[in-house]
């Protein structure tokens, strides 16, 4: 499914029907507010949204398959670009909101060769934009040779993704920045898959090592399904019509209001992560694989991986098992590895340097300058029990929930309530092992789900990198009332909340449209 970001005729390619009310008059604002800053129009806007992730929690840095959904939220940015002047050595780019108090407006000069500086110590909202910048620039100079000469650009930039909120405004942004460069700079078709793996690439620069899943769904989602992203042997993603029952079921999205910073809190939360699954993975290649067996490179930000482990596992299985082993359901793979795991991975504790290092056949200074020099972490011991197992059963629930959508729906109203149990179902286990063997849930968002639970939702679970954010619930439309003025009196009367945070406490979104590009004439 991949093919040339879509240039939309009009919003209504872009936004399900109730949200156009809204967002037209918001593309025509931001479009004033570019002519009146700059001084004359924009000649395209390009459009990326955030996203609210169903299921495949903190497994797409594993390379496991996951599936998000693209909300109406989104980045738009108004650009207009002009030729850098004859004999320059750089090019200049000015760079606006429409949240001008919020997000300050800078002017910055960009050396030709792209060589542009980023200080991801600083938290600067047009970091991610530069970020974006930077790898379309790569990209640009690798397809038309060193002597490509980017253009000046003016943007005007309107976001609706709240920041920190769990929803993935990052990806936005990043994916938005990077097309709209792409674009301004005459390439005209931006071919998704090629923007999806250079936002990610390019995320990467502003500081937190994630896997691809935010950037994967901003891009190639497709109004009205969500979207199953693969990683490996490559980055691929399939539309996923969510079946029509009765009662109509929808995602209900709850903020926590506990805000996550990963890149203040990435040592001790995700990059930890991060890297507890890459020890994890080699760990389980040492103990289980052939001796010598060296795990292959790959997309991971490690570059090794526990879908790495997994086919080589598979690779390498006996002589005997191995015919067996072939014929293995990836379902059963994942059975398989979960039984392994838990008999190879037996401390509960966790994990030591000096005890990692010595069964991997390293000094601790190896293993840290191996694992650690590149993604700076604070823990003395490593669950790698814990986190292995929640990925392998985690993407193990992709794999069912994914199945369950794609099954052929038989009429008849208990079926359509069992169905429902179901995905509900593999949605409450996910929040299960997140909470306690990944342990990025947090209180708040525990008793969210536990609050919209016993209104009435059928599966809770927080989404995205935890710690704080948002929360998901798959809720039927006739409930959805109940739901929201249970978790109203029972969390949020008892925050004080700004005008803005109460509009976005709780939304009900429908799946909508991927990255698109606008001409304006
Ligand atoms: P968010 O929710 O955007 O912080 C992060 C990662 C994803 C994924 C999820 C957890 C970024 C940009 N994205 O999402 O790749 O690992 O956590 O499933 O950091
Ligand atoms: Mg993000």
């Amino acid at each position: 499914m991949s093919g040339p970001v879509p240039v939309a005729k009009s919003l209504a390619d872009i936004y399900p029907n109730a949200a156009l009310l809204t967002e037209g008059p918001r593309w025509n604002a931001l479009l004033t507010t570019f002519a009146q800053v700059y001084g004359h129009n924009a000649s395209f806007i390009a459009r990326s949204p955030g996203r609210v992730n169903i299921i495949g929690e903190h497994i797409d840095y594993s390379l496991y398959s996951v599936l998000p959904m693209a909300i109406t939220a989104d980045a738009i940015m108004a650009v207009a670009a002009t030729p850098t002047a004859e004999g320059a050595s750089t090019f200049k780019v000015k760079i606006s909101n429409v949240e001008s108090s919020k997000f300050p407006a800078s002017e910055f000069d960009v050396p030709l060769d792209g060589s542009l500086e980023i200080d991801a110590t600083k938290f600067e909202w047009t970091n991610y934009f530069k970020s974006g910048l930077r790898g379309a620039l790569e990209l640009l100079r690798k397809k038309h040779g060193n002597g490509f000469r980017a253009c000046n650009m003016e943007i005007m930039v309107d976001g609706t993704v709240p920041v920190g909120g769990g929803l993935s405004s990052s990806a936005a942004v990043v994916s938005t920045s990077a097309l709209a460069v792409m674009y301004a700079n005459g390439d005209h078709v931006v071919d998704k898959k090629e923007l999806t793996e250079l936002a990610i690439v390019s995320e990467r620069a502003v500081g937190v090592n994630s896997g691809g899943m935010d950037q994967a769904a901003s891009v190639f989602s497709e109004q009205g399904s969500a979207l199953f992203v693969s990683f490996s042997p490559q980055l691929e993603a399939r539309t996923v019509k969510l079946p029509p029952t009765n009662p109509e079921l929808c995602f209900l999205i709850a903020q926590s209001f506990v805000t996550a910073n990963k890149h203040v809190t990435g040592p001790i939360h995700y990059n930890l992560r991060v890297v507890e699954v890459s020890f994890a993975a080699v760990y389980l290649n040492a103990v289980l694989n052939p001796p010598g067996t060296e795990l292959p490179e790959d997309a991971g930000p490690l570059g090794i991986s526990l879908q790495g482990f997994h086919d080589t596992y598979f690779y390498h299985a006996n002589a005997s098992d191995y015919s067996a082993a072939k014929s293995l359901t990836k379902e059963e793979e994942l059975e398989k590895l979960i039984a392994v795991t838990k008999e190879t991975l037996t401390q509960e504790e966790g994990y030591t340097r000096e005890e990692i290092a010595k069964v991997l056949n390293l000094s601790v200074p190896e293993l840290e300058s191996r694992f650690m020099s590149k993604i700076p972490v604070r823990a003395d011991r490593f669950k790698l029990r814990q986190r292995a197992l929640h990925v392998f059963t985690e993407a193990l629930r992709v794999l069912k929930f994914y199945t369950l959508l794609e099954r052929p729906l038989h009429t008849g109203a208990s079926d359509t309530t069992l169905f429902n149990q179901e995905l509900g179902r593999i949605m409450n286990d996910t929040q299960e092992s997140c909470r306690v063997l990944y342990e990025n849930s947090c209180p708040e968002n525990d008793d969210i789900c536990r609050i919209a639970l016993r209104a009435g939702s059928y599966g809770s679970r927080q989404t995205g990198a935890g710690w704080g954010g948002c929360s998901v619930h798959l809720v039927s439309v006739n409930k959805v009332d109940d739901v929201k003025s249970a978790l109203e009196r029972e969390y949020f009367s008892k925050m004080r909340l700004t005008d803005e945070q109460k509009e976005q406490a709780m939304v009900v979104s429908k799946p909508a449209g991927g990255s698109a590009l606008y001409m304006v004439n």
